[in-house]
């Protein structure tokens, strides 16, 4: 499946640094580093595995001193690739290590290609596919949550799982199957309902963790919320109470926001990109126009929307325009200028749209403004617990699904009467999908497109 040659990169980014990485690995690892590596204080012998020796790097043509380094050797299958492993720890700085990658190299290894070093620890076994798309989503978490949600996918919580639905699976299978190689004894009544409940049961599962992506997207990659509503409602200043400080100007002209203002928030872990806008309203001033157009554009992209009403004033055909506009959105009304005596009650509101959720606050006061974090908190994760374990990746979110409607379609076969072969190639099917998540079936083209991802020396 793979060459088994030799490969080497520099693990660390290029620039200055303390530390520079090479990483070799492959079977001629340890005799480059035994050609190219001098112990200091004149020791030598052979070198243990998963120890750190000090000495330096020296060019065998010329014998002159390229660099005082650490060298480790992690024999296999002790190591990350499952392969000898050589890291020789030089200086920092592109110029040192690029010169120790050259000699490497020279001595006969080859330059890796992206995600090299993680494709073989997954062809020798030591990840699985799942797990090894996790040391991606880990090297390139921004947040606390998507480091953990990765770092528990990197030590195989999902993959634990999705065998455990793989075992349920089989079992299916065998019973579907005894009734193919026994066809004289036809599956009971009975039994065929209990098969077919048991199938549904499963999609069910299958579903669920699939549902778990949404969650796990918002925290690995953050949720944006767009406030919007009518001018002079007071959405710079809820964006300004939200955020605690004075981030954004605040007149009692309306029309003061032009352009899209954009601020992050942490709400308990989750990380929000929120979005003030301009007001929305008909207007001839041009560079108000824009701003309005932006807006609406800034809005279609939120994952959710704060809609925000001035509680101190009558509701207007503009207020109802804006609710109006974010219908198909998951949105949060906002009632706004709550320390002023209120103009209108939230019936009005409710008879428009009786899904909005409702949250009184005074910007001016602050008041308020913690309830309304935690309750867009829990409508941007759906009022979801956190789950046992989350679907991060895509990849493993369209084969969960496509296995749950492979099992609908076997369960819906074998419920009409159908004969158990039509079921058995669902369940195979539904069983390869599952496969795949882990890497028990796969094909070239599916591991050249997740290791393309990687970086070079990973
Ligand atoms: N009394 C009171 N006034 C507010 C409150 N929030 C905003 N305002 C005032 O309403 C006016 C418009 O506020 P602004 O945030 O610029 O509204 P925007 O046009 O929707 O961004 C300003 O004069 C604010 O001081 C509030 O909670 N209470
Ligand atoms: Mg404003």
């Amino acid at each position: 499946m793979y060459e088994q040659d030799t490969i080497a990169a520099i693990a660390t980014p290029p620039g200055e640094g303390g530390v520079a990485i090479v990483r070799v690995s492959g079977r001629d690892a340890e005799p480059i580093a035994t050609r190219i590596f001098t112990r200091s204080r004149g020791k030598n012998g052979k070198l243990k595995s998963h120890m750190l020796y000090h000495g330096s790097i020296r060019d065998p043509q010329t014998e002159s001193v390229v660099d005082e380094v650490l060298l480790t050797i992690m024999r296999q299958p002790r190591s990350y690739t499952g392969e000898d492993v050589v890291e020789v720890h030089c200086h920092g700085g592109a110029f040192l290590s690029r010169q120790i990658l050259g000699l490497v190299l020279v001595e006969g290894a080859r330059q890796a290609e992206a995600g090299e070093f993680t494709k073989r620890a997954f062809l020798n076994g030591k990840l699985d596919l799942a797990q090894a798309e996790a040391v991606l989503d880990l090297i390139r978490a921004r947040t606390v949550k998507g480091a953990e949600l990765a770092l528990n996918q990197a030590s195989g919580a999902l993959s634990k799982h999705v065998g455990e639905l793989r075992e349920e699976l089989l079992d299916i299978l065998v019973q579907v199957e005894a009734a193919i190689d026994f066809p004289d004894e036809d599956i009971e009544l009975l039994q065929r309902s209990r098969l077919v409940e048991k199938i549904f049961g499963l999609a069910d599962k299958i579903n669920a963790i699939s549902a778990t992506y949404e969650w796990g997207r918002l925290f690995r990659e953050g949720a944006q919320v767009c406030i919007c509503g009518r001018p002079n409602v007071g959405k710079s200043s809820l964006l300004n109470a939200l955020l605690g400080e004075a981030r954004v100007i605040v007149t009692p002209i309306p029309g003061t926001t032009r352009d899209v203002i954009e601020e992050s928030l942490n709400l308990a872990g989750l990380p929000v990109v929120i979005w003030d806008t301009a007001g929305m309203r008909e207007t001839s001033d041009q560079v108000e126009q824009l701003g309005v157009e932006l807006a609406r554009q800034y809005l279609e992209k939120a994952d959710a929307a704060i809609v925000v009403f001035d509680g101190s004033e009558k509701l207007t055909a503009g207020d109802f325009a804006v609710l109006d506009s974010v219908r198909e959105k998951k949105r949060l009304v906002v009632i706004n200028k709550n320390d002023l005596p209120m103009a209108f009650s939230v019936d009005q509101i409710q008879r428009q749209d009786a899904a909005a959720e409702l949250v009184l606050v005074s910007a001016k006061s602050g008041d308020g403004i913690d309830l309304l974090k935690s309750t867009l908190r829990s409508s941007l994760l759906n009022y979801q617990a956190e789950p046992v374990v989350a679907v991060t990746n895509i990849r493993h979110r369209s084969d969960l699904l496509r296995s749950a409607d492979s099992l609908a379609q076997a369960a819906n076969t074998l419920g009409s009467g159908l004969p158990p072969e039509l079921a058995a190639v669902n369940l195979n099917e539904a069983r390869e999908a599952l496969e795949e998540i882990i890497g028990m079936v796969n094909n070239d083209d599916i591991l050249e497109r997740i290791f393309a991802n990687f970086c070079v020396g990973k």
